[in-house]
């Protein structure tokens, strides 16, 4: 009675489709939202793929053991350039080449087994789900939300298309990454900084969500609080305004510095002898990545404008100073600088011999301006500061903001990083932005009954040549004014594909929906997300996005709910055996449909599961099959070869009548039922799997009773369901039972039974008590060690310990 897994996955997936055992309730008594984030499809299943969807499926089968009714659905993030790459390279129509991806993806996420309810699945690239994108973009555009305006664009000169903020990583392009530039365009933009507050304000109550990928939407949002001050121009009528989030270094400015981009630059020096080297400089710097301009390190470097600026507190007169270590887009696009006190400031100073003027001394010390190498960017007392000497710099802070407003120099604001989301694309691959350009009434926007505007299909020329396609297709491009009637010309542009992925996962509650986007009841009822799986990648992006749209939908009355999703966790990447990351370039990638041709789809999952905790990479290497592989062929052989007889309900005799090998027995057994419900609750199925691979041969060892080995035995099948499914529906019905086993309770377990032999252990460093830790009396020594380094992890911070001494039942001293 050999394994045959291909036999057993197909018997079992062909069970669960016939019964329908994933599909989702119309009225669910205790809903589980759980979703992962969708796939492009822009090829067949990776590894990647494999992990994070196989992780869900975990929490998606536990769940229903649990007694929830899952929505687990799945869907494809259609739209987007790889498409219209494929387009051009090899001549196949963007629609057929992504429904063939689909196609292919989808039969393997099939085969490998995973607990989608495929009725609910989402296509954005399809007319019945891009009307409701285009409607989307028409409830921002009613509620003067979406804008057209001219401005300097980031560009991708190799996707031939702008990108949004989020899109523009480290100066590079989040698809190419190319270099990417600025050109001045017409763009459509949302204006989520409407909801800049109300995004930072959700993030508290985010307590599900990883501390880091918080902390990177704060600080993408980046609100800070600080003073608009005014100088006037020395025999000018013009004044430049600053922002800054110091104004207690008011006193210790000795120059200012404004954006090359900034309007007033040419303005300044038009005519005058710094004209030409002003406007080198100015064509020069728009050379160069932000990156490199607003970094702490490396050179800073500028030109002398020819102005003055009068500091307004203490009439001091400064130069004004053209450096592109300013950006036009913060603030008000000009500084004031502060080089005793600000880095960027001090590099300026150095370079030009521009004086520094401390204004901050640490309490009780001086600061030499001449000796200084660095900015003192501290807190500290004021001094040179007029009346305001002496006093601590952060009650300065708003001291001189006060007086800075009574005098009418400036006042108090609150500047953000975020900016208006820039929404259109000059690509032929995405949904049309439904609206109408009229000569007589403006921007018409499409009539809903007119939804949606489908894409033109055909004959198209699709390379890119930095404007839209679809300009070129007339009997697209031509229409006629909804408002009055006339001749007319439809937007060209296409939505960016992030504002597909801001609302699929209200599509699910409601999929088929022809009338409306979704209906506003069955999101009620299956809202918010309960948890949502996906690559931290997003973090500045798709899950800024989706909450903004939620935000949105929630203040138009369509979601009763404020957040969207209220735990996130973060897979880890899956790497090759060198910690490189797969490409076909590198030749390095690993097959999922080969390993689970080779090797089953139960014993991949384990092997993958096994290999890491599922936050962490995985550096994948076949040799973890080989581990896993020899476990469950004798797993599953011993549970094939043990009689059905066996499993006949018989009362489990009472605990302190058993022998101590079965009394040993159920303990064990409570011990893992706990372990594997808590690990799966921390996404550790890494230690899940090691338990419960430590437990069988206790099973295996027990001659008797019969009543226990069954009830061990049973335990080990209903623990290892949600992790190897197929295997778990196979022991199961083996054991007699007719349901699936993900319809029978997930175990308990006795607390008092597990207390009975517990003991404490004591964790040394150095031969220092640490830490104590409770753990089972029987523990082995290895398994005490790794508890022990976990629990003193904090301190280890990354030190290898030079030697570990374990004394079992007692202690583990950690020597560094
Ligand atoms: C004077 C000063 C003195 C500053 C000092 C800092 C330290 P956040 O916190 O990010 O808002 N700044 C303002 N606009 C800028 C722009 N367009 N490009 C580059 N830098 C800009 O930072 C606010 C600070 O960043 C401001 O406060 C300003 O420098 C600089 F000891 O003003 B500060
Ligand atoms: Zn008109």
């Amino acid at each position: 009675m050999g394994y045959d897994f291909a036999q057993l996955e197909k018997k079992w997936q062909e069970k669960w489709e016939s019964t329908g055992l994933f599909r989702t309730s119309e009225a669910p008594r205790k809903k589980y939202y759980l979703l992962v984030m969708f796939a492009y499809p822009s090829g067949d299943i990776h590894m990647g793929h494999f992990r994070n969807y196989s992780i869900g499926d975990v929490i998606a089968r536990h769940k229903m053991m649990e007694g929830y009714d899952l929505l687990h659905p799945f869907g494809w993030d259609a739209f987007g350039l790889p498409a219209e790459g494929a387009a051009i390279k090899a001549g196949v129509d963007p629609e057929e080449w992504t429904l063939r991806n689909i196609s292919v993806s989808r039969s393997t996420l099939k085969r490998l087994g995973i607990s989608y309810d495929w009725s609910r699945e989402v296509i954005t690239c399809l007319p019945d789900y891009y009307k409701w994108t285009q409607w989307m973009f028409l409830q921002f555009f009613n509620a003067g939300l979406a804008y057209q305006a001219k401005s300097l664009a980031n560009w991708c000169p190799d996707c031939k298309t702008v990108l949004a903020n989020e899109q523009v990583i480290n100066g590079l392009c989040w698809r190419c990454s190319n270099e990417v530039t600025k050109k001045d365009l017409v763009q459509w933009f949302l204006r989520i900084t409407d909801y800049a507050d109300r995004l930072l304000e959700g993030l508290d109550t985010l307590e599900g969500w990883p501390e880091n990928i918080v902390a990177m939407q704060r600080n993408w949002i980046g609100r800070s609080e600080g003073l608009q001050i005014d100088f006037p121009l020395k025999d000018s009528p013009h004044k430049v305004s600053v922002f800054t989030t110091r104004p207690d270094t008011l006193y210790g400015v000795t120059f200012m510095a404004m954006a090359p981009e900034h309007p007033l630059a040419k303005e300044l020096v038009k005519g005058t002898p710094q004209e030409g080297a002003v406007l080198e400089y100015i064509n020069k710097s728009q050379l160069k990545k932000e990156i490199d301009r607003t970094s702490t390190v490396g050179e800073k470097d500028g030109v002398f404008s020819g102005s003055y600026a009068i500091n307004p507190m203490s009439g001091d007169h400064i130069e004004l100073w053209i450096a592109d270590y300013v950006l036009a887009s913060y603030g008000t696009g000009i500084v004031m600088g502060v080089p005793a006190h600000d880095q960027r400031d001090f590099l300026f100073a150095k370079k030009y011999g521009i004086p520094l003027k401390v204004v901050i001394e640490p309490p009780g010390e001086r600061l030499d301006a001449a000796t200084m190498e660095e900015a003192y960017v501290n807190e500290g007392v004021m001094t040179h500061s007029g009346n305001f000497s002496g006093i601590p710099s952060p009650d300065g802070i708003s001291a001189v903001s006060l007086a800075v407003e009574e005098k009418g120099a400036g006042m108090r604001t609150i500047n953000y990083r975020l900016r208006d989301w820039l929404v259109s694309r000059q690509r032929y691959w995405g949904a049309p932005i439904p609206i109408i350009h009229c000569d007589k009434c403006g921007t018409v926007p499409v009539p809903e009954k007119d939804l949606p505007v489908l894409l033109p299909r055909g004959d198209i020329d699709f390379v890119p040549k930095g404007r839209s396609p679809l300009e070129d297709c007339q009997d697209y491009i031509r229409t006629k004014c909804p408002a009055c009637g006339r001749d007319a010309r439809r937007d060209p542009d296409t939505l960016d594909t992030f504002m597909c992925s801001s609302w699929y996962y209200l599509r699910y509650a409601d999929p088929h929906n022809e009338s409306a986007p979704f209906d506003r009841e069955k999101v009620k009822t299956w809202l918010p997300v309960d948890l949502y799986i996906g690559g931290s990648e997003h973090a500045c992006g798709h899950l800024i996005y989706f909450r903004f749209f939620n935000k949105f939908l929630e203040d138009k009355g369509w979601v009763p709910y404020d957040e969207p999703t209220l735990r996130l966790f973060n897979h880890g990447m899956v790497l090759d055996e060198k910690g490189d990351i797969m490409s076909k370039s590198k030749g390095n990638v690993v097959s999922p449909v080969r390993l689970i041709e080779e090797s089953g789809v139960d014993v991949s999952r384990l092997a993958m599961f096994f290999a890491s905790p599922s936050d962490k990479e995985v550096l994948w290497s076949d040799n973890f099959i080989v581990g896993v592989k020899r476990f469950v062929t004798r797993l599953y052989s011993f549970f094939m070869e043990t009689g059905e007889d066996l499993f006949r309900e018989e009362p489990l005799p009472a605990f302190d009548s058993l022998d101590s090998e079965a009394q040993k027995l159920m303990i064990a057994t409570h011990r893992l039922t706990k372990k594997v419900s808590e690990d799966i609750e921390r996404f550790h199925f890494n230690t899940a799997i090691a338990a419960m691979m430590e437990f069988f041969p206790l099973v295996e060892g027990l001659q008797e009773p019969d009543s226990v080995k069954a009830f061990a035995m049973k335990r080990l099948a209903l623990l290892i369901a949600p992790f190897a499914p197929h295997l778990g529906e196979e022991f199961w019905e083996h054991m007699g039972n007719r349901e699936s086993i993900f319809r029978s309770p997930w175990p308990s377990y006795d607390e008092e039974l597990l207390s009975r032999d517990m003991i404490t252990i004591v964790i040394q460093v150095n031969g220092k008590v640490r830490e104590r830790l409770v753990i089972a009396q029987d523990t082995g020594v290895e398994e005490m060690e790794r508890a022990a380094l976990a629990s003193v992890s904090t301190l280890l911070a990354g030190k290898e310990p030079k030697k570990v001494i374990t004394v079992k039942g007692k202690l583990v001293n950690i020597v560094l």
